[in-house]
């Protein structure tokens, strides 16, 4: 191996010690009175809130830069495995409180915001989200680098800085309208721009065959159309560590951004078209979390991320180590969120036989060596093709590759199992049919060494389901990695009150490691405590009325159960059933049977891909019902039902700390895992939930009597499909008639008869994928059981304690703790 380090003739090359600017930075209220003055060039008297987050902010990252050179500097200079972590999506949220935790500067950032007569809190709120990502998979990424760098690992991110993240959601008459997020519009002090890092990515074209002067035949792809890809850096701190780790986004430009000869014969318009297409690729986030998005541009922009991110990553290798690829794959590895990257594979293929004269051989080694895989969904919908007619069009040599590939794969197959047929066609990278399409999963299978699933339950149907006929060929590659969250953001910051009682309680240490959650399990027993427990319960969910009210104008009564959904919305995570629930409720009350009846607040949020028409009706169907039961006056102080708009990381943070019932109540065996599941779990939040995802080992975790069970399990609503008869089930159950016969009879809808036909017909109908009824009497019961808990307070904060003291395997840190040790090989970076 050459292990001449050829830094030098990088241009970024970093002082070889750390010279700790830190040291010549003014304490940080005199920095933030400089930024004001000097960056911002404003008087004191005229500092509104928005110039004080500037200023702030600006101060933070003056004190964050520092760590964020010297690690890259040993991440450069350590000759250790380093991870790419390659997603589509961060839905990283706010950055500037992060910063201020991670970096132990809230004290100062308080005292010197005050003399603006602003908090911290009001100046946070003056940052927009960044909404790079839908929902979970986007989220976990976030989290993922959140504990790569509190656990020191050397991981950078690779992503796309889309000018539009995910939509706006607005409701008007009940319905989501969409409106563009233009989070850039006040610019992003968060990220730096590196133009020498520029990346030149072909699209279109053709390949030609050529011969090498020995004879050897090699593809040329040519007549391309180039774009270009300027990397913006964001800075991920670790916790009180030193580590700043990079996540590196990606813009689109374009080579030429004028056409002069366009422009000189008067065609003004044209002369810019170019830069228009180029722009085109990273303007806007696909917004259909978890289905299909099957449009040219956004396998443009995946392959965008890929052919950008391998680049970069080999033009760093080539500069430490020279022309010799022999370690590259020991010393590399990318992980690939999902099949949104999975070009990865034959780009790499690419790079390094056109660009590195490696043989085929010798390539495939590395790259198999060097890619692994997550799956996150079983959903077919969700699974990726892409016809191999756009492919040949868009990606020529990729194409080329892939065939390849299948060949050489389809073939190692018939020779492991002669005869069988069946199981070439069923395992080939091509779907065959009059559009043939590429099987993005089994690209990234066949060029993995490492395939895992998101929950126990989720890895184990991968096996013995959608993948059985890989893991029989590879049954080494599979493996299991439960997600995980930051308690750092979603315990630590969301929280304040709890973190203050855990830091009396327990101390500091969870911050930084989960397991000492622990020890918070005996105070469970301890009524001191649980009085306690309560009042800071009683605090957050003030401050989440509050929130509320503001929001929706709905008032949520203090004593009442705050029982939230939050997430996507999409019909396998049954919001209906929610909201059959919730009508239920309204019966019984309508009906005067409120004897015990425990009063409750529902919260439903979440947002509708803009062209799933049924979860859309979903969102109007809550409104519809909110606006009936919020308006009857018998409902006064038992029952409120509210649709959050715009649900994002930044009202997760405020929502999460104020929920005591978290609703994770997909239909068995469609949930990966989830991962609101466990924000909800570690602030207290006692479950009612299926045995699907992650609740399975969160009812593990928390033990039996500490979660509300219901519902058919993932075996059962196989069995269960083959003879469901939904109206059966209705009119054999007189509360389930009712419930039908309100919602058919146009109790929510007087004024426009009908419009939601479509969602009781799909209740009605035996081909419910979701099985809906199936499940919601189990439901009904289950809700009632959680009531009659709740009723009991000291039951019930018990519960809630035994939740959160429990809910230490679901930090993210030790996700990311058996990512690197049992799929990356990666070790911490040392310090200098
Ligand atoms: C998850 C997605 C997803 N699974 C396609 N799949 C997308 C698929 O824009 N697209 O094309 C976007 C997202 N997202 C979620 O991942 C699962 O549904 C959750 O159960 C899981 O917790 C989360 C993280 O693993």
């Amino acid at each position: 191996l050459d292990q001449t380090s050829h830094t030098e003739t990088s241009r970024d090359t970093d002082a070889s010690s750390f010279d700790s600017t830190a040291e010549l930075l003014a304490p940080l209220p005199d920095e933030i009175r400089r930024h004001l003055y000097y960056t911002l060039g404003i008087h004191e008297n005229e500092s509104d809130p928005s110039y004080c987050y500037s200023a702030l902010a600006t101060a933070v990252r003056d004190r964050v830069v520092p760590y964020w050179r010297e690690t890259r500097h040993r991440f450069r200079e350590s000759t250790e495995r380093r991870v790419h972590y390659l997603s589509l999506e961060f839905l990283l949220g706010r950055s500037l409180n992060n910063a201020v935790q991670n970096l132990d500067l809230d004290a100062e950032a308080r005292q010197g915001l005050h003399q603006y007569g602003v908090t911290l809190e009001e100046i946070a709120e003056e940052e927009h989200d960044a909404g790079l990502g839908n929902g979970g998979l986007g989220r976990l990424a976030a989290c993922f680098l959140d504990s790569c760098a509190n656990l020191k690992l050397p991981v950078a991110g690779y992503g796309i800085r889309y000018e539009f993240g995910m939509f706006h959601q607005f409701i008007e008459d009940g319905r989501q309208v969409e409106a563009p997020d233009h989070w850039l519009r006040d610019g992003n002090l968060w990220e730096i721009e590196r133009p020498e890092h520029t990346k030149t990515i072909k699209f279109f074209g053709h390949t030609e065959r050529c011969f090498d002067e020995k004879g050897t035949p090699f593809s040329r792809w040519v007549g391309t159309h180039d774009l270009l890809a300027v990397p913006y850096d964001m800075p991920i701190p670790g916790y009180k560590n030193e580590t700043v780790n990079t996540l590196r986004l990606w813009k689109s430009e374009a080579t030429e951004t004028f056409d002069l000869e366009e422009f000189n014969s008067g065609n003004y318009p044209d002369a810019v078209v170019q830069k228009n297409n180029a722009e085109q690729i990273s303007m806007v986030l696909y917004p259909n979390d978890a289905s299909e998005n099957g449009k040219e541009l956004r396998l443009k922009q995946q392959y965008f991320l890929v052919s950008a991110s391998m680049q970069d990553v080999l033009e760093k290798w080539v500069d430490q180590y020279g022309e010799d690829f022999t370690d590259f794959g020991r010393l590399n590895c990318f992980q690939l969120n999902d099949t949104h990257p999975a070009c990865a594979v034959p780009e790499l293929m690419r790079l390094l036989m056109d660009e590195h004269k490696v043989d085929w051989d010798s390539a495939w080694q590395i790259t198999t060596r060097c890619m692994a895989y997550t799956n996150h969904t079983l959903l077919p919908e969700a699974l990726e093709r892409w016809s191999v007619a756009l492919f040949s069009r868009l990606l020529p040599r990729l194409l080329e590759i892939i065939y390849e590939i299948n060949e050489r794969f389809l073939t190692q197959v018939a020779k492991k199992h002669p005869g069988d047929t069946e199981l070439r066609r069923r395992v080939s990278l091509i779907e065959e049919g009059d559009q043939p399409h590429i099987r993005m999963a089994y690209l990234s299978i066949v060029g993995s060494f490492s395939v895992n699933g998101v929950a126990a339950l989720h890895t184990e149907l991968l096996k013995n389901g959608l993948f059985s006929d890989f893991y029989r060929i590879w049954p080494e590659k599979f493996n299991n990695k439960t997600n995980g969250v930051t308690q750092r953001r979603w315990l630590s910051h969301c929280n304040p009150g709890l973190r203050n009682l855990l830091y009396d309680a327990i101390g500091t240490e969870w911050e930084s490691d989960m397991q000492h959650m622990k020890k918070l399990v005996p105070f469970a027993d301890d009524a001191g405590f649980r009085h306690k427990w309560q009042d800071v319960k009683l605090q957050n969910k003030r401050r989440l009325a509050e929130y509320v009210k503001s929001h929706t104008g709905v008032e949520f009564m203090e004593s009442a159960m705050f029982d939230v959904q939050v997430k996507r919305i999409h019909e396998y995570k049954r919001q209906l059933l929610n909201v059959l629930h919730v009508i239920h409720l309204y019966d019984r009350i309508s009906r005067g049977d409120t004897k015990d009846m425990v009063p409750r607040c529902v919260l439903i949020g979440g947002k509708a891909a803009p062209g799933y028409h049924v979860a859309k009706l979903i969102v109007k169907l809550i409104n519809n019902v909110a606006s009936v039961v919020n308006a009857d006056p018998k409902t006064k102080d038992l029952l409120r039902l509210v649709f959050f708009p715009n649900y994002r990381v930044s009202s997760m943070e405020i929502i999460c700390p104020g929920t005591e019932l978290s609703e994770q109540i997909s239909t068995a065996g469609k949930e990966a895992s989830g991962t609101g599941n466990m924000k909800f779990m570690m602030n207290g939040a006692v479950t009612i939930g299926t045995l699907d995802g992650a609740n399975i080992e969160i009812r593990e975790q928390a033990a039996d009597e500490n979660f509300f069970l219901f519902g058919l399990d993932a075996k059962g609503v196989v069995e269960a499909k083959k003879h469901y008869d939904p109206n059966a089930i209705i009119a054999g159950d007189a509360d389930i008639q009712r419930i039908m016969e309100l919602l058919e009879g146009g109790a929510f809808n007087q004024q426009e008869p009908g419009i939601f036909d479509l969602l009781t017909k799909g209740i009605r109908s035996g081909y419910d994928q979701w099985l809906t009824i199936a499940d919601l009497r189990g439901y009904i019961n289950a809700q009632a059981e959680a009531s009659k808990t709740y009723s009991d307070q000291d039951k019930w904060n018990r519960m809630s304690i035994l939740n959160s003291a429990n809910s230490g395997w679901f930090s993210s840190d030790r996700t990311i703790q058996q990512y690197a040790d049992e799929i990356w090989g990666a070790k911490p970076l040392q310090d200098s």
